[in-house]
């Protein structure tokens, strides 16, 4: 179908091709060239994802028990060759730079420099890093942990350390005295961990892959699978190619969920052929899904598709929803959707002729004002029909890096109460600390306003990644500490003062030799399974450690000895920390090194699945959404809603390249997305560069120059930039109410010209 059979815009940038096929394997061969890649490389993808071999560090999508010959996709690819590099980064290239110099390098120039390859500490005198030893790091680092109040420092880990790397870091925080523990689902997924945990009684979502052979209506909600998780395309091909329905609420035509090709396809590849995936696409409001589900909910009532016995049994405070539901105006729904009812009302009719719906969703519902409010209604919607805990059925977040979920479940998180901290105790006899730790939004406004003095970055890129990161970034120069362990340059390194060290470590793909012999590692999928993985690569430098031997390293140096903290024995060997993770999580990981390498991953279980509902009620629990939009307020005259956006040639604030192929978008990041009405409003012409400036009157300026802009196929009222380059325009305190995740799809902004 062409753009304008598709009564599209056809002037405006678009790929006309489906996702995957032959676009997305020479954009991996690209990348391939440009980072001259060996055969000891491709021997290394061709184990990816798969058991045995390492788990890919892209995305947390599932692993299949039997995988394709290559289970990688377009983004694992890059992400393995990016980290297998041949070129570094180590002390002559510190030498010849300046922090200050470095300051005004763009992401991808910093992380292209190539891998880290020494323990590097910040010299004040010359604004450089200068190369150190480990034990002079950890002597001094653990020097400054005992001069600072626990409580005012802060161990963030961004999603991709391993399971036993996340344990030894919490209980290295609660050991030292706090749980300032959040991670990068503070800025992501959290939304999910508070919501679904208040609505089903589990913080994580209930499917499993063997559900999506069996569901007959897929819904989703703001999640781009095309460029984020692309290893989900294949189970939603075969799910549309075997008759199920696909309905997707996006404000972007995202290609991924319009047409797929599958590049493990011999006859898709040579006929060129894509399958079409949803059956009806419809471009929502950004903020409008609460209004969207609402319109779906009041029409299953009106014809009665309600299961009235799942709900009697299973369901709490329906009457009050159903009430809060009469009282919407089909005015308001259309209002705050910006769909037609006629649009909900075809939706509902499709939902009542499901017997097996799955809900699936991303950013674009978590990383709003009321994103609580947004996952409430998606779940009020599956409980209607009784859709979740029974095979084919569930609510699916599709989560980010690929051990995020997996490190909250071994107890990095900053809310205690999802901790067993009785059985920390126990173990290890001490008093865990009990108070509530910072999230990313507390630690942001800690470090601008000097309560946060000690910083230590497991992976990531914290400064980068924040909102209101203008406002930060002078601040961290202030840090009494700054520790960074990572893989490559990224400003977060770069951004430090006195006081700063810069910490290399192993990728997930490298050998990784301890005094047991070479060790294995563990990580948990976004549906719940966990997979040993195995590097057999060379380390890029032989001053690399490990992350647990990093954080032991660094325990060791700070903490007084105690005969049940063994940091040497644990590091030796992993096996002894998946012990320890067995111990104080028996249910869950019951023959822990035992089912390591099960093939698919062995399930850590979900009390939702089984319809135990481990709420204050004991019920599933419906919800009253605060309003209608997720906006939390509506946008007045000349001001947009920003959507913050990632392409499928970066991985969050690594940017392998300029291109966004799947949006038709290629060589500039400094662009705004507007559709052409908006434009014509504004008086705004292709290609003219402007000014966005945010509109929260806080008095705090905000603004981001010299964007050019692009007409794009959007909803009116709102504009759509990359992130990170416009993280500067979210406000700090534009986040979800119940959750604190960034409202990084919701923005108020202005044009200026
Ligand atoms: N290639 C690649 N893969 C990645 C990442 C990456 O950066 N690059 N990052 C990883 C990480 S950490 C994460 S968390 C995931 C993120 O993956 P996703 O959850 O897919 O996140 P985004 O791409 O930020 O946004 C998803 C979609 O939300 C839509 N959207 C925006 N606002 C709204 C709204 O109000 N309502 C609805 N219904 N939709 C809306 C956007 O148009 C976009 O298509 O991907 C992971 N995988
Ligand atoms: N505007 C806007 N902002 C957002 C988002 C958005 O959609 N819009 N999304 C948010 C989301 S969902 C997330 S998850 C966060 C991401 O925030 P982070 O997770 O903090 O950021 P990343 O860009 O994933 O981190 C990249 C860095 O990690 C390091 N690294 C890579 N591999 C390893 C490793 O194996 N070990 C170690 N130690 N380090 C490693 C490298 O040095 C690299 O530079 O950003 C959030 N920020
Ligand atoms: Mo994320």
């Amino acid at each position: 179908m062409s753009r304008e059979e598709r009564g599209q815009d056809p002037t405006t940038p678009f790929y006309d091709r489906p996702t995957g096929g032959w676009g997305s394997l020479k954009s991996v061969l690209k990348h391939a060239a440009k980072d001259r890649i060996r055969l000891g490389v491709v021997e290394t993808l061709r184990r990816q994802n798969k058991p045995g071999g390492h788990m890919c560090t892209s995305c947390a999508w599932a692993k299949p028990p039997s995988p394709h010959l290559a289970e990688f996709c377009e983004n694992g690819a890059k992400a393995t060759i990016w980290d297998l590099t041949r070129d570094r980064c180590g002390p002559d290239f510190f030498a010849r730079h300046t922090l200050a110099e470095l300051r005004t390098w763009c992401d991808h120039d910093l992380e292209a420099v190539g891998r880290l390859t020494h323990p590097m500490r910040y010299d004040p005198s010359s604004d450089r890093y200068v190369e150190t030893t480990w034990p002079e790091a950890f002597k001094a680092i653990g020097a400054k942990l005992r001069g600072l109040d626990p409580k005012s420092t802060v161990f963030y880990a961004s999603g991709r350390a391993s399971l036993e790397t996340s344990y030894l870091y919490q209980l290295f925080a609660r050991l030292y005295g706090h749980n300032n523990l959040p991670d990068s689902s503070n800025m992501c997924h959290e939304t999910t961990s508070v919501a679904l945990k208040s609505t089903i009684g589990e913080a994580v979502g209930t499917c499993v892959l063997d559900d999506f052979d069996h569901c007959d209506l897929m819904l989703f909600f703001g999640q781009n699978t095309g460029t984020n998780s692309p290893r989900f395309l294949h189970p939603i091909q075969q799910a549309v190619k075997r008759g199920c329905k696909i309905v997707t609420f996006n404000p972007i035509r995202e290609r991924g969920l319009v047409e797929f090709t599958n590049p493990q396809s011999p006859t898709e590849m040579l006929s060129r052929r894509g399958t079409p995936i949803s059956d009806l696409y419809l471009q929502l409001r950004p903020g409008g899904d609460i209004a969207a589900i609402a319109g779906i909910c009041k029409h299953l009532l009106e014809i009665g598709a309600v299961d009235r016995d799942f709900i009697a049994e299973h369901g709490h405070d329906f009457d009050a929803f159903e009430a809060w539901i009469h009282a919407s105006s089909w005015d308001d729904i259309e209002a705050a959707s910006g769909l037609p009812r006629t649009d909900l009302v075809e939706v509902a009719e499709i939902v009542a002729a499901s017997q097996r719906v799955i809900g699936i969703y991303g950013m674009g519902l978590t990383q709003h004002v009321h994103g609580s409010d947004s996952i409430g209604m998606l779940v009020n919607l599956l409980l209607m029909g009784g859709h979740i805990g029974r095979p084919g059925t569930g609510i699916c977040p599709v989560r980010g890096h690929s051990n995020v979920q997996g490190q909250r479940t071994v107890g990095i998180s900053e809310k205690p109460e999802l901790v067993p901290l009785d059985r920390l105790s126990e173990l290890f006899a001490f008093d865990p600390p009990e108070d509530t730790g910072m999230t990313t939004v507390d630690v942001v406004q800690g470090v601008i306003d000097g309560t946060v003095r000690g910083f230590i970055g497991l992976g990531g890129n914290f400064a980068r990644a924040i909102p209101d990161q203008h406002q930060a970034d002078p601040a961290w120069a202030r840090l009494d500490l700054n520790v960074q362990i990572a893989t490559k340059l990224n400003r977060s390194h770069v951004l430090v003062g006195d006081g700063a060290w810069l910490l290399p470590c192993l990728v997930r793909a490298e050998r990784d030799r301890q005094r047991t012999g070479p060790q294995a590692v563990s990580m948990e999928d976004s549906l719940s399974h966990i997979h040993g993985s195995m590097g057999r690569r060379p380390p890029a430098s032989r001053h690399l450690l490990s992350e647990p031997a990093i954080i032991a390293g660094i325990a060791k140096a700070t903490l007084p000895p105690k005969p049940q903290v063994k940091w040497d024995d644990w590091v030796g060997d992993y096996a002894r920390i998946r012990d320890l993770i067995e111990a104080t999580y028996p249910d869950q990981f019951r023959d822990f090194n035992d089912r390591l390498f099960q093939a698919g991953g062995f399930y850590r279980g979900n009390s939702a699945r089984r319809r135990d509902w481990q709420t204050d009620s004991g019920k599933a629990q419906f919800t009253k959404p605060q309003s209608l939009s997720a906006l939390g307020e509506e946008p007045g005259q000349g001001i947009f809603t920003l959507i913050t956006l990632r392409s499928n040639d970066q991985f969050n604030t690594t940017i392998y390249d300029f291109h966004d192929r799947l949006r038709g978008l290629e060589g500039d990041r400094m662009i705004v997305l507007i559709s052409r009405p908006e434009m014509e409003r504004s008086g705004l012409a292709e290609g003219q560069r402007v000014t966005l400036v945010s509109a929260v009157e806080d008095g705090v300026t905000r603004r981001i120059e010299g964007l050019s802009v692009v007409p794009y196929d959007l909803p009116p009222g709102c504009v759509a930039a990359y992130y990170p380059e416009t993280n500067p325009l979210v406000p700090l305190a534009w986040h979800d109410r119940a959750s604190k995740t960034p409202a990084y799809k919701g923005a108020p902004v202005r044009i200026e010209t």
